[in-house]
C-alpha cells in the first residue's frame, strides 16, 4: 500500500515505467533485428484498421507529417494510460503490473499480426512490458523517510529525552491523518527515482536507435548494391606487377575493412540514400541540388587513388589505396557555373565536418570524384555512405569529406574549414613520402640476404625513384613495382646483405617533378610530416 505517495508522484512513476518499457523494447528490437518497435507495430496495426475518412483527415491535417503525428499520438495515449496506471498503483501495485501485462499483450499481438512479422517480433513488447513492470515496482518501493510526518516534521516518537534517562519516550503522540500513513514523501527522492528511470529508458532508446539505424544503413547499402551502375569510364586494369606480394608488405589495394579511418563524429553518421541531397551553392550562377538517383545517372568514373591523412607520422599507418567509383566533381560544378573569383569549395558533411578544397585542383582534370563505391562495393558506412569526396593529391582533411551533403563555392579569405582554426594549414597538398614495411622496426633478422620493402607515394605527381640505405652506406636504388597511374602509392623492394649487429635502415623517394625527400623532420601539424622513415633492426 502506497497511498501516501502524492498523486503527482504516482502518475509520474507510471509514465517513467512506461518510458522504461518503450526504451527497453527499442533496445531489444534493435538487437534481435526485429523491424518494428511496439509503437511502430501498434501504429501499423492502427493504420491498417483506420477507416478511410480518418486517414484522409490525418493526411489533410498533418500532410507529410501524418506518420509522425500518429506516433506522437500513440505515445501520448500510452503516457495517459501509464499515468492512470501509476495512480491505481497507489492502491495496489498489482493494478499497475496488470496494466503492463496488458501493454505487452497488445504490443505483441500488433507485432505478430504485421504482414512482415518474424518469429521474434513479440520479444520487444514482452521484454519491454516486463522491464516496465519491474521498473514500476522499484519506483513504488516505500519512499517514506521514517520518523517524519506528512509535512516533514520530526515525529515525536523518535525524539528521545536527554541521554541517561534510559528509555526513549515519545514527547507527544505521532500525528496521524485520515487516509494517510505515517511518513513524509521526499520530493527530491521522487524526482531522483524518476530521473534514474528516465535515464534507463533514454539509454535503452539511444543504444537501440543507434543499432537500429546501423541496420537500416546496411539494408540501404544492400539496396544500392543492386542498382549500382557500371562505370562509364573504367579504370585501367591494375598491372600484374603492382603487387610484389612480399610477406608483410602492404597490399597494393587496401581492403575496406583494413582501410584507416578518421572521423570527428562520435558515431558513424547514418545517412539514407533516399533522403540524401547534395546542395551546390554559393558563388555559382545556378545553385543545384542532386539526389542520389541523379548522381547515379551521371557517367561514373573509376579511379585508383591513395588517400593519406595529414596526421600520419613518418612511417605511420594512416594511408590506404582503393579503387573508387564516382561522378566527376568538376562536371557537376561546371553545371552550377563557378564564378570567376571563387577559389575554395567548402564541402560539408552530414555530421557538420567541413573541408576546404582549392577550386583549381578539382577543375584541373584529375579524378576528383563524388564517390559511391570503394573496391567494387557500395561505400561502407564508415567510409562515407552514400557519397564521399575523393581528390587525388590532397590530404583527406582538405578533400575527402565523407557523408558529403553540401558544397559551398566560396573563397579561402571568406570561409574556414573544420581543421583550420584547430592549428592545421588551410592548404594540404600531400608531401612526397616513403615507408618501410619489412622488416618491421625492432625486428630481429638473421644475417645475410634480407628483403627490405615498403611503399612510397607522391599522389598526382607519381613516384620516380626510391632509395634505401643501411647505416652510413651510400643510397642504393630500390626496385619499383608497376602502378596504374600517378595517384596511387608505389611498392618498392631491395635485397640487402645485412651483417650481424644493430643497424638503421632508411628510405627516401623522388617524385616525377624531380623532388627528393629531404632529411628535414617536420611533425604532422600544420601541413604534414616529413623526414626519412628510419627503422632499427637487430641482425643475429
Ligand atoms: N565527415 C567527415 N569526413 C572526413 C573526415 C571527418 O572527420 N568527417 N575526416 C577526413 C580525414 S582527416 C581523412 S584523412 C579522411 C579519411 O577517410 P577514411 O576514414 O575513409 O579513411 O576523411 C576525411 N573526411
Ligand atoms: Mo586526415
Amino acid at each position: 500500500m502506497n497511498s501516501k505517495l502524492p498523486r503527482w508522484a504516482a502518475a509520474l512513476y507510471g509514465v517513467v515505467a512506461a518510458a522504461i518499457a518503450l526504451g527497453v523494447a527499442q533496445l531489444i528490437g534493435a538487437v534481435t533485428s526485429v523491424q518494428a518497435s511496439p509503437v511502430i507495430a501498434v501504429g501499423g496495426a492502427f493504420v491498417d484498421r483506420t477507416p478511410p475518412w480518418l486517414k484522409e483527415f490525418a493526411i489533410r491535417t498533418f500532410g507529410q507529417n501524418d506518420k509522425l503525428a500518429l506516433i506522437v499520438g500513440i505515445v501520448a495515449v500510452v503516457a495517459v494510460i501509464a499515468a492512470a496506471m501509476g495512480l491505481l498503483s497507489r492502491y495496489r501495485l498489482g493494478y499497475g503490473l496488470a496494466g503492463f501485462a496488458a501493454f505487452g499483450v497488445v504490443g505483441a499481438i500488433a507485432a505478430m499480426t504485421r504482414p512482415d512479422a518474424g518469429q521474434f517480433d513479440i520479444l520487444p513488447s514482452l521484454v519491454g512490458a516486463a522491464a516496465g513492470a519491474w521498473g514500476l515496482s522499484l519506483l513504488f518501493r516505500d519512499t517514506s523517510v521514517p520518523g517524519y510526518d506528512a509535512d516533514g516534521r520530526v515525529l515525536a516518537s523518535v525524539r528521545t529525552k536527554e541521554q541517561g534517562e534510559g528509555v526513549a519516550e515519545p514527547e507527544r503522540p505521532p500525528i496521524m491523518r485520515a487516509g494517510q500513513e505515517l511518513g513524509y514523501v521526499d520530493r527530491r527522492m521522487v524526482l531522483a527515482r524518476a530521473g534514474i528511470g528516465i535515464g534507463v529508458a533514454g539509454v535503452g532508446a539511444l543504444i537501440g536507435g543507434v543499432i537500429g539505424s546501423r541496420r537500416d544503413v546496411e539494408a540501404a547499402r544492400t539496396g544500392v548494391a543492386r542498382t549500382l551502375p557500371r562505370p562509364a569510364v573504367a579504370a585501367k586494369p591494375i598491372p600484374a606487377g603492382a603487387d610484389l606480394r612480399i610477406k608483410g608488405l602492404s597490399p597494393f589495394v587496401t581492403p575496406a575493412r583494413d582501410f584507416y579511418r578518421v572521423d570527428t563524429a562520435l558515431a558513424i553518421p547514418a545517412v539514407s540514400p533516399d533522403d540524401w541531397i547534395l546542395k551546390i551553392h554559393g558563388m555559382v550562377d545556378r545553385p543545384i541540388q542532386l539526389t542520389f538517383a541523379d548522381l547515379l545517372k551521371r557517367p561514373l568514373i573509376e579511379a585508383d587513388v591513395t588517400l593519406t591523412c595529414v596526421s600520419n607520422d613518418v612511417g605511420g599507418p594512416y594511408i590506404g589505396n582503393a579503387r573508387w567509383l564516382g561522378a566527376r566533381l568538376a562536371d557537376v560544378l561546371r553545371e552550377a557555373g563557378l564564378q570567376k573569383d571563387a577559389d575554395m569549395l567548402l564541402s560539408v558533411s552530414q555530421d557538420g565536418f567541413t573541408c576546404g578544397t582549392p577550386v583549381d585542383i578539382v577543375m584541373d582534370g584529375r579524378d576528383a570524384l563524388l564517390a559511391v563505391a570503394m573496391n567494387g562495393e557500395v561505400l561502407p558506412a564508415a567510409h562515407g555512405f552514400p557519397v564521399r569526396q575523393v581528390v587525388p593529391g590532397l590530404y583527406g582533411y582538405v578533400s575527402a569529406t565523407k557523408w558529403v551533403t553540401e558544397i559551398k563555392v566560396t573563397r579561402f579569405d571568406r570561409d574556414e574549414a573544420y581543421w583550420t582554426p584547430r592549428g592545421w594549414s588551410a592548404q594540404g597538398p600531400i608531401k612526397t613520402e616513403s615507408r618501410i614495411d619489412v622488416p618491421k622496426g625492432a625486428d630481429s633478422v638473421p644475417a645475410g640476404r634480407t628483403t627490405i620493402a615498403g611503399v612510397a607515394w607522391a599522389q598526382h605527381k607519381g613516384v620516380e625513384a626510391v632509395e634505401v640505405r643501411v647505416d652510413i652506406e651510400p643510397w642504393r636504388q630500390a626496385r619499383l613495382a608497376d602502378v596504374p597511374g600517378p595517384d596511387t602509392w608505389r611498392q618498392w623492394s631491395i635485397e640487402w646483405d645485412l651483417p650481424r649487429g644493430d643497424h638503421e635502415i632508411q628510405v627516401r623517394a623522388t617524385d616525377v617533378t624531380g623532388y627528393t625527400q629531404t632529411p628535414e623532420v617536420a611533425p604532422p601539424a600544420p601541413d604534414g610530416a616529413s623526414g626519412y622513415h628510419t627503422i632499427s633492426v637487430h641482425v643475429t
